[in-house]
């Protein structure tokens, strides 16, 4: 299906980005599906190639876009050097490794953890509750005791990891945080994927910004903000200082902005333009987001250069640089 006769389908033809988006927001989107037998996966930073190696033996075999997407960014969970994502990551100022997750399904459904210690895959404990529970969202402690009532067992090693933990020793004799946060900070896993049944899904994992205060949520758990999807329209993601992409509802902005015409990347672009624009004066803040449409289109957008995705698809295993705003200086 072409871009035309999708915006037609939701109404836009012709209309582009100068649509009325009171009116528009109030238009039905009852799309089916238009891309089939086209799988397409993409996911946040240079770690997305082997997530999206672990997804893509699910999309590559015709199987589900919630399926793909648990198990890719589960790849990144499990791997104990990476300082951002799951139980190799940095603690939080107390020195606890305390982790953030969401899931969220074509048709809108979706679990999400939060502030969860000691469990490896907190992706597959935000999908059990979306498939266990009536709730979305468990954190903390409650969240670890469901978990461990449901199959899920702690680590049996060390968190944080011995380097962690001693380069969280040598942080704390001076104890200063940051929230104008440095490049490693920015390491989160998005992930959005079409399947070959036409079907989207999406997934973020976190262990959040490096020494935080301790009880401190991000973005990506919250639906909304660190990940949307509908079916109807498309999905997007994002990374980087959490507080920016809660205050806009970022992610859901983006998925809207796709709503009422915009190319994925354009949508990308207007939410990092929002965020600057609310935050003036702030620097080192890096934001990134990810979008894709169920057109299998994508793009990316963030405040400062280095921003880049993995994109995997029948024809590609690639690396993508997002457009960006600003350089470091
Ligand atoms: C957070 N957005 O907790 C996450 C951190 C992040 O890449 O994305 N790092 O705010």
């Amino acid at each position: 299906m072409s871009r035309r006769r999708f915006l037609k389908n939701l109404g836009l033809a012709g209309a582009g980005l100068a649509i009325n988006p009171l009116k528009s927001a109030a238009q039905p989107t009852n799309l089916t599906p238009p891309i089939k037998n086209n799988p397409l996966v993409i996911s946040t930073w240079i770690h997305g190639m082997e997530a999206n190696a672990g997804a893509w033996e699910i999309l590559g075999n015709g199987g589900d876009a919630l399926d793909a997407v648990n198990k890719g960014v589960a790849v990144t969970e499990n791997d104990l050097t990476n300082r951002s994502v799951g139980l190799g990551g940095r603690p939080d100022r107390d020195g606890y490794v305390t982790l953030d997750a969401c899931i969220m399904d074509h048709d809108s459904r979706c679990g999400a953890v939060a502030f969860l210690e000691e469990i490896i895959h907190p992706i597959d404990v935000a999908r059990a509750i979306m498939e266990k529970t009536p709730h979305v969202m468990l954190v903390g402690e409650g969240a670890q005791q469901w978990a461990l009532e449901n199959g899920f067992t702690k680590a049996k090693f060390e968190v944080p990891v011995p380097p962690v933990q001693k380069e969280f020793e040598e942080w704390r004799i001076k104890s200063e945080y940051k929230t104008g946060v440095n490049v490693e900070n920015h390491d989160t896993i998005g992930m959005l994927a079409l399947d070959a049944s036409g079907r989207m899904a999406g997934a973020c994992t976190t262990s959040g910004m490096a020494y935080k205060v301790r009880g401190r949520v991000g973005d990506s758990p919250i639906i909304g903000a660190g990940l949307f999807i509908d079916g109807d329209v498309g999905g997007a993601t994002a990374t980087g200082v959490g507080e920016a992409m809660i205050r806009t509802a970022g992610s859901a902005s983006v998925v809207e902005s796709m709503r009422r015409g915009a190319s994925p990347e354009e949508a990308c672009y207007d939410i990092v333009q929002r965020i600057l624009k609310k935050h003036p004066g702030v620097n080192e803040m890096q934001v990134g987001f990810l979008a894709m449409n169920v057109l299998g289109e994508v793009g990316g957008y963030s405040v400062y250069d280095g921003f880049n995705y993995a994109l995997r698809s029948k024809e590609e295993n690639k690396m993508v640089n997002a457009k960006y705003f600003r350089t470091w200086e």
